[in-house]
């Protein structure tokens, strides 16, 4: 019999899919999926899928299909050389900071948003709040505002933004991404005290969290639906041809198409309208720093 469901998390190729109100877990059946043969891991949480059940074996599935995605949160897999696909099919994409420990670190939220689908909604959170925020980090998240993200102020240890959180996420599937130790799962317990996530504490030494969650989990809740997501220490951005890229900094878009050579890059070419805006203040300099950065790499390492 084939049966349709979804699949929670995968761990060694096993794959818990609820379907229902049964979790069955699958293996793929086969070697690999039609389509997916690029990927290191076809099958993410979040899939909607296919599968094979038999009597014979109860409770344990094939799956046989995969349907396309709506949305998709991955990372560059540097031991495989290949996109890591780690959560699909949501709606919104929640990316957490901390104000420290780890510090803040605008440039990797520059590069989860450099790699967010633009037409996916995208909230900022800034947590540890209870921490002070240094006049720096402020006035980064004030740009992030001015420019149009939605930002937040959280404290997974005080409460503060706990509850406006929750109604942003509300009757949506929420992907948390953002560095390890910033505190995804801590904020997840805060709101859902019943999850019981594990939760880890930041090395001394190194001043960052230790990845404690180390595999991407949707859970469906009543009237939510969250992914909780490993941290990642760095992003990597693919798949995104270099005259698109100014297209994931939004505020630079005005500018770009006033620049007088239309397939400007924005680096050093004569008459740009987007380095005069930073030369300006218009644009702020971090983010520009962060567009040339990411506009090499991808340049250099030839992904996209
Ligand atoms: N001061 C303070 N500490 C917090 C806050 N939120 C989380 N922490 C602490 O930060 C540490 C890391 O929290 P986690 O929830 O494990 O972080 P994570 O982002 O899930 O990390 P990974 O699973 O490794 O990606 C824990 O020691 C938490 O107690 C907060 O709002 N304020
Ligand atoms: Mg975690």
């Amino acid at each position: 019999m084939i049966l349709q469901g979804q699949v929670l998390y995968g761990i060694n190729n096993i794959y818990t899919v609820e379907s229902g109100s049964m979790r069955y877990e699958c293996r793929i059946k086969g070697k690999i999926l039609k389509s997916t043969e690029t990927v290191y891991n076809p099958i993410a949480a979040g899939d909607c899928i296919s599968f094979e059940i038999d009597d014979s074996s109860p409770g344990k599935g094939m799956i046989t299909e995969r349907s396309s995605r709506t949305s998709e949160y991955s990372r560059w897999n540097r031991k495989r050389n290949a996109p890591q696909v780690i959560a699909v099919n949501f709606d919104l994409l929640v990316i957490i900071a901390s104000v420290d420990q780890p510090p803040f670190r605008p440039r990797f939220v520059d590069r989860i948003l450099a790699m967010a689908d633009p037409l996916i909604e995208t909230v900022l959170v800034l947590n540890k709040s209870d921490q002070e925020i240094s006049a720096q980090v402020s006035e980064r998240m004030d740009d992030y505002k001015r420019i149009g993200y939605d930002y937040l102020l959280t404290s997974a240890k005080n409460g503060k933004g706990i509850d406006n959180l929750k109604s942003r996420i509300k009757f949506k599937t929420a992907v948390f991404a953002g560095q390890s130790g910033v505190g995804k799962s801590t904020l997840l317990n805060a709101m859902f005290p019943e999850l019981h996530l594990r939760v880890g504490e930041i090395s001394e030494k190194y001043n960052r969290g230790r990845h404690t969650t180390n595999y991407a989990r949707l859970i469906p809740m009543n009237q939510y639906s969250i992914i909780d997501t490993p941290g990642i220490r760095e992003i990597e951005v693919f798949n995104i041809e270099p005259s698109d890229l100014v297209f994931r900094f939004p505020e630079f878009v005005p500018f770009s198409r006033n620049c007088f050579y239309p397939s400007c890059l924005h680096r050093e070419e004569p008459c740009c309208s987007v380095t005069e805006a930073v030369k300006n203040g218009q644009i702020h300099k971090d983010r520009y720093f962060s567009y040339i950065k990411i506009l090499s790499d991808i340049m250099k390492k030839n992904r996209y």
